[in-house]
């Protein structure tokens, strides 16, 4: 008889042939010492907003960087740059951080990555970086879901210890397809039924459809820990757990929305075999280069 692979057991398994129940997330949520006061909620909501974290003229910036971006055409004919459905526009640039100098050295600095290691405990790699864009009125949101189940599932991270930043780079409106998260969700981790399909994320990043939850999942959590909204000035950010459910609507106002997103793991945390998929997802969406954010 062979003994199980002990170093596989997956506490947190998905894409099942059939139904599991919700799992108690049996990891910590803060793994370091929390020494900025506006992250002293973190452990119990499972995200943090952060006003200011930009300054007008920073926020400048990095939209001229990122106009340039969407406006070279080499990056249109590149996997990394995502288009909405049914519309030529750009959706989301992935790995940002190497197109743009402005953005790798931004990441480096100890008022973003500190944040990440704050609550990590332990240096930091990005995992994943994007701009995300949605402009007015032909924006799309993403329905609800945990980041960390598809990284787990996809790309093969063991466990919930990694955060997202979202700098916002434009005005969060209540309106404008700003991010809804249900604060403690985190600390449940609600495994999706359904084998993932090959090549699924090349539809996933643009509607997900495989690794969401059932409505009666999305019920039982916001009827337990309710719904917050994001809101707030260009320059302000959220910080939020991997594994927080979350989710945007469409934007049908004028006002585009447009956000530069951080997955920061923790080097403790490093990717292996896919958990719920036959291969893992190209390195410019989950990252194999695991070197320290320094
Ligand atoms: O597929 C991913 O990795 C991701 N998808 C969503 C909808 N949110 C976060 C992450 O970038
Ligand atoms: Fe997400």
């Amino acid at each position: 008889m062979s003994l199980p692979d002990i170093s596989r057991m997956d506490r947190y398994p998905t894409r099942t042939a059939e139904p599991l129940p919700h799992i108690d997330r049996s990891d910590p949520t803060v793994w370091g010492t929390i020494e900025t006061a506006t992250l002293s909620d973190f452990e119990a909501d499972g995200f943090a907003i952060l006003d200011a974290l930009l300054d007008p003229m920073e926020v400048a910036d990095f939209t001229a960087e990122i106009d340039r971006l969407t406006r070279d055409p080499d990056l249109w004919l590149d996997d990394r740059l995502i288009i909405e459905k049914s519309a030529r526009r750009v959706r989301s640039i992935f790995e940002v951080h190497r197109l743009s100098t402005a953005i790798a050295e931004l990441v480096r600095e100890t008022r973003i990555a500190g944040l990440a290691r704050q609550i990590l405990g332990s240096e930091v790699y990005l995992h994943q970086s994007r701009v995300n864009m949605m402009p007015g009125f032909a924006g799309t949101g993403f329905y609800w879901h945990s980041d960390f189940e598809t990284w787990h599932a996809e790309d093969g991270m063991p466990a919930p210890r990694a955060v997202s930043l979202s700098i916002a780079l434009t005005d969060n409106h209540p309106f404008n397809g700003s991010l809804m998260v249900m604060p403690g969700s985190h600390r449940t981790f609600v495994p999706c039924h359904g084998r993932t399909p090959a090549e699924h994320f090349r539809e996933s990043l643009r509607e997900q459809q495989i690794g969401v939850p059932t409505q009666a999942d999305i019920a039982e959590l916001a009827n337990k820990h309710g719904i917050r909204q994001f809101t707030g000035p260009a320059g302000s950010a959220l910080l939020f757990d991997s594994n927080i459910m979350h989710a945007s609507s469409n934007n049908i106002t004028p006002f585009p929305r447009s956000n530069i997103f951080l997955v920061f793991n923790s080097v403790e945390n490093t990717l292996g075999a896919p958990y719920g998929a036959d291969a893992p997802r190209p390195t410019y969406i989950g990252s194999r280069d695991f070197t320290p954010v320094r």
